[in-house]
């Protein structure tokens, strides 16, 4: 595996250096702030920066904390360093030229689809489209047909067919518990379908070791919630950053954020009614399909579903209820028990360091209509947000990442299945 890395690395060097276009991302930096008290003075600074959304953008996580990390356009630098100065926050340059980085990694990425074509397995080499992922579900179930089910659960706004794969143990038992993953709600978060890909992998070509996780448990993953945004992130270094869906909502913005698009406090907070926002929370709630379905979804599992899990990057985070409010709720120690548990495998297995605790307070920002907050309420006891770790400019783990961190996640998914296993039997 090395040796293909390298060879990769130097083509990938003396192509790049050639091939450089310039796109959208050309000059803009990303800086990271932070400020030596908890301080008003950063928030306020941020939250001026957020107004102006074709110059910044501040990086979900951490928001309202002691440091953030903002993308800024070339023509608006100065300003910017000013404005930071003024107001007394220290920053440090992160990345110089995001333009380079993601037309570095599009061309990354463009090699490692001829050099890994699909051939049956997806493996950790490289990211998978949404066309590839559901042919690899699909082959599944036509190789597994007694422990394997697909779904189709519904449709994207483009067209794209929404499947969940449901894996048991074969053992035709009815009505199991279930625990319900799902990934890629938003864009250009790649490393979450990637992370369920590799999930789905071991629960189905390592049954045999992993047989106490589906001995009274079914597990059922949808692995891209949001395949339009997804695929829009493939097409090029200027639309890798896509976070939202693609349905137009305005005569001049495309898409929502479909995890401010939930039926649950909807747009009461952390989200936005303007349709150019990367937070619009649409029109009303559940206006968009790929929200719906996951809503649906979790619905059909009320009872039955003990574990809702959505998959996100980055921040190295377990959240739990509520997001929507810094409140927290009876069963936090419930909650908490699952995260914990989660966090110290990880920590055990790799060293990286996650934090887990209640959404709101640990990502420091509230942000309603989200899912997990809507499985949680709808009944189910554990429902966590999992924050993947961070990589290149932030949501662009590198490919030659994808292998430590899915397996890493791995590691914590089982870890809290198997809580959660233990403290609802059958
Ligand atoms: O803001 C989000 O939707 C999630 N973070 S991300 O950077 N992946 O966009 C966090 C959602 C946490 N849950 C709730 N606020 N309910
Ligand atoms: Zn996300």
């Amino acid at each position: 595996m090395a040796v293909w890395w390298l060879l990769l690395a130097l083509s990938c060097l003396s192509f790049s250096d050639g091939l450089q276009k310039s796109n959208k991302y050309e000059g803009f930096k990303i800086y990271q702030l932070s400020s030596k008290a908890r301080s008003v003075a950063l928030e306020e600074a941020l939250s001026e920066l957020v107004k102006n959304a074709s110059y910044y953008e501040v990086f979900p996580g951490f928001k309202g904390g002691n440091s953030a990390k903002v993308m800024v356009h070339p023509d608006e630098q100065v300003n910017f360093v000013k404005l930071m100065d003024d107001n007394n926050v220290d920053y440090d340059i992160l990345n110089r030229n995001v333009g380079l980085t993601l037309s570095r990694q599009f061309e990354t990425n463009r090699m490692l689809r001829q050099w890994f074509p699909y051939n049956g397995r997806l493996g950790t080499e490289r990211y998978y489209s949404h066309d590839e992922i559901n042919q690899y579900i699909e082959d599944l179930a036509g190789k597994y047909p007694t422990r394997v089910f697909l779904k189709t659960v519904g449709k994207s706004y483009e067209g794209r067919w929404l499947k969940t794969i449901t894996i048991t143990n074969g053992d035709a038992r009815r009505n199991k518990n279930v625990i319900l993953v799902d990934g890629g709600f938003h864009a250009r978060e790649w490393i979450s379908p990637a992370a369920a890909v590799y999930l789905i992998d071991q629960l189905v070509n390592n049954s045999q070791e992993n047989a106490d996780l589906l001995q009274d448990f079914d597990w059922v993953i949808l692995p891209v919630v949001n395949p339009d945004g997804y695929e829009y992130t493939q097409l090029s270094a200027d639309t890798r950053m896509w976070r939202k869906t693609r349905r137009p909502s305005s005569n001049d913005c495309i898409g929502t954020d479909p995890n401010r698009n939930f039926d649950f406090h909807w747009n009461e907070e952390g989200a936005s009614l303007d349709p150019c926002d990367n937070t619009y929370a649409g029109a009303k709630a559940f206006s968009e399909p790929e929200a719906l379905v996951v809503g649906d979804l979790i619905h059909s599992y009320v009872g039955r579903g003990k574990f809702y899990l959505t998959l996100h990057s980055y921040g190295s985070l377990i959240l739990y209820p509520w997001g929507w409010t810094a409140a927290v709720p009876d069963t936090v120690e419930d909650l908490d028990e699952v995260a914990q548990e989660g966090k110290n495998a990880i920590l055990e297995a790799t060293g990286t360091v996650y934090t887990a605790g209640p959404s709101t307070t640990t990502i420091n920002y509230a942000a309603a209509g989200a899912s997990d907050d809507y499985a949680f309420n709808a009944g189910f006891p554990i429902s966590f947000t999992m924050e993947l770790p961070a990589g290149g400019t932030g949501f662009d783990p590198p490919a030659s990442d994808i292998d430590h961190i899915v397996k890493e996640t791995w590691v914590g998914i089982t870890a809290m299945a198997r809580r959660v296993i233990k403290k609802y039997p059958l």
